[in-house]
């Protein structure tokens, strides 16, 4: 096509299309406005401890597995015809008010007999994560490790008798994936001493054994069980990570005892921001030292580049752990690659959860779904992995940008190829090399006016999930 044919086609489709446009672009930018901000104060600075240990392979990984596994994984969601309404199945003990006794009997039940490391780490690396986070204690306070500090765990209190986080970070690492455990260290079900964090069930439903003036003693809670539990994680198995969650009455001198214990055993181990702070709370500059990084809400996607790194904890289903129960659906392929897309481009690292099913195999769909991401990782992963965010002021209104590292390659991300065939470039001070499809590496037919730059893209591509276009320019963009 000669340059006046494209120049016709530009100008008439772009007056055609320009006032919807402008319309939407204007949409999009309010509601950028009105999410994340408030909770990143613009002069918050990673410590350079947190900002050396990301580096490490953190930042490059982007893609990671989160895996909800556990004694509530047998159950599905709901307990003699209980809890089935509630949202998580890991939160079955507190949905279906289960005591403590009670919740017991079905742990001495759980058996994963199906569970195979190596298979589970063959579908996280196939789908192109780069490092997997396993729950070694959820909630419910049941160890999926060995633990000497309580029992309640699957290698004494079940018939299956396996470290399913050693078997797990050994497959891990053999193929070359990091490993990092949850720990949920302020709540604990069936230790009343820790606070219970809800309004569904209370202290007296889970241990109804206990006095009616039973006052917690959260510190002694950190001081026999989490915190100890948190040192042999740390002591014991080969981990790269740690995430905690939800933590009630976590104060700093408490969170600090445990980001202390971590540096201890294993000082390039990453800490997540709930250590302290709860997915929605407001990041206080004084608690950094606490963490590396930070775990926006969960499910919540990044709209707006932040002062800090930070990490979506995503799930490829309504709830976390397996839920067949009840109302659950899972995400569309395309609604998991347009949240990856744009955590990624936004500055962060996608986690994707999946919940194993009670018998230790994983979750057929979530296999399914893992394997659509690999399929298109496979085309399309240089322009997640090792990236940089989007380096121009805004989110454009078809999609999302991200660069490499030296910021000379621009890929954009087409999540939804416009109507009327063309894609605007935000104003680009350098010069255009070539334009590419990443994934078939034909042409795209561009055009440069300055700052403008406009591509045009066939319709065909209207379909795919995310249609990722490769420019290389003369020098690096300026950000
Ligand atoms: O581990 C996953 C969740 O179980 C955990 N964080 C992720 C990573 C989490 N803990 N608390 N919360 C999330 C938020 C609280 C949700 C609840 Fe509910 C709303 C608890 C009680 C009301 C879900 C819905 C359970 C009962 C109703």
């Amino acid at each position: 096509m000669n340059k006046i044919i494209v120049n016709l086609l530009l100008i008439s489709i772009s007056i055609l299309h320009a006032q919807d446009h402008a319309k939407k672009e204007t949409a999009k930018e309010v509601k950028i406005e009105q999410t994340f901000e408030y909770r990143f104060a613009q002069d918050l600075k990673q410590t350079p401890d947190s900002e050396a240990r990301l580096n490490q392979w953190y930042k490059d990984a982007k893609f990671g597995a989160f895996i909800h596994f556990g004694v509530y994984s047998t159950l599905e969601g709901e307990y003699k015809g209980r809890g089935s309404e509630h949202r998580y199945s890991e939160w079955i003990q507190v949905s279906a008010k289960i005591p403590a006794s009670e919740y017991y009997e079905v742990a001495s039940r759980f058996n994963p007999s199906e569970f195979n490391a190596e298979e589970w780490v063959k579908v996280f690396k196939n789908a192109g994560m780069r490092y997997v986070v396993l729950t070694s204690k959820h909630h419910d306070g049941f160890a999926m490790f060995k633990s000497n500090v309580s029992n309640y765990n699957i290698v004494d209190a079940t018939p299956f008798k396996r470290d399913v986080v050693k078997e797990l970070s050994e497959a891990c690492h053999r193929n070359g994936l990091k490993f990092g455990v949850y720990y949920s260290h302020a709540q604990d079900w069936d230790n009343p001493n820790a606070p219970l964090l809800n309004n569904k069930a209370s202290i007296f439903d889970l241990h109804p054994e206990l006095p009616t003036n039973f006052k917690a003693d959260f510190d002694k809670y950190i001081k026999e069980k989490s915190l100890p539990q948190v040192e042999e994680l740390v002591k014991n198995y080969d981990i790269d990570l740690i995430w905690f969650d939800t933590p009630a009455q976590m104060t700093y001198e408490r969170a600090k005892l445990f980001s202390d214990m971590v540096q201890k055993y294993r000082p390039n181990c990453l800490i997540n921001s709930r250590i302290i702070h709860n997915g929605k709370s407001k990041i206080e500059a004084a608690n950094l030292p606490l963490f590396d990084y930070v775990s926006i809400g969960d499910k919540e996607v990044p709209t707006k580049k932040l002062p800090l790194y930070v990490e979506s904890p995503d799930c490829v289903s309504s709830s976390f752990g397996y839920k067949t129960k009840g109302n659950v659906y899972y995400h569309t392929e395309k609604e998991m690659i347009n949240r990856m897309v744009h955590t990624v481009c936004t500055g962060g690292n996608y986690l994707l959860n999946n919940g194993p099913m009670g018998n230790g195999a994983l979750d057929p769909e979530a296999i399914r779904l893992y394997g659509v991401i690999g399929d298109w990782m496979k085309m399309n992963g240089e322009s997640i992995i090792a990236t940089l965010p989007n380096p121009f002021a805004s989110r454009p209104v078809w999609g999302d940008v991200s660069t490499n590292k030296n910021g000379d390659v621009l890929y954009l991300h087409v999540l939804e190829v416009p109507k009327s065939g063309i894609v605007n470039l935000p104003d680009l001070s350098v010069e255009v090399e070539s334009a590419n499809y990443l994934a078939s590496d034909k042409t795209v037919i561009f055009k440069q006016d300055g700052k403008k730059v406009k591509l045009i893209v066939s319709k065909d591509d209207s379909n795919v999930v995310d249609l990722v276009i490769k420019i290389m320019l003369k020098g690096p963009v300026e950000k």
